[in-house]
């Protein structure tokens, strides 16, 4: 099955405002699987990395600053097509931009603190969750609703 995995990241404000539940459970609902998962503070290293494509950008500094500030929650997902289904379950990054009925949409009103992030390409996928996670943090494994998840292959 052709599968993909991405990087979401619950971001601080996500885990002030006591949304760590709702939020994995519309990517649940959605039929995605979880291969990693974690709670932690985000390293300043660790934050730069993750924006180095930012880096130089008006809002980057404040950007690092909020990120690293208090925990967010680091997931791995996997699915059929899950970075860009991952983006349409989070939402545009405009506040204006975001529909209701998206995280974004539903949870946030400010371009920063917009509760998720997501990978948004199978490259930045790869990288983005070698620097969240260890190889071995990310599992392999069946769920028992894949086979009524997905038709089969034909
Ligand atoms: P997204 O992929 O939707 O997270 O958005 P971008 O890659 O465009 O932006 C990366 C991060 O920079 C977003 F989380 C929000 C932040 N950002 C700002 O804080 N201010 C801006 O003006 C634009 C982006």
């Amino acid at each position: 099955m052709n599968q993909e995995r991405t990087l979401v990241l619950i971001k601080p404000d996500g885990v002030q405002r006591s949304l760590i539940g709702e939020i994995i459970t519309r990517f649940e609902r959605k039929g995605l699987k979880l291969a990693g998962l974690k709670l932690l503070k985000l390293p300043r290293e660790k934050a730069n990395e993750l924006y180095e494509p930012h880096r130089g950008k008006f809002f980057y500094d404040y950007l690092i600053q909020f990120m690293t500030s208090t925990p967010i929650v680091a997931i791995a997902l996997q699915g059929r097509n899950a970075i860009e289904l991952v983006r349409l379950v989070n939402g545009a990054t405009k506040p204006a931009e975001s529909e209701p009925g998206s995280i974004r949409g539903d949870f946030s009103i400010d371009i920063t603190h917009n509760v998720v992030h997501a990978s948004d390409s199978p490259e930045n996928a790869e990288r983005e969750l070698g620097i969240l996670f260890d190889p071995g943090e990310i599992l392999e494994y069946q769920r028992i609703d894949e086979a009524i998840i997905y038709s089969p292959e034909i």
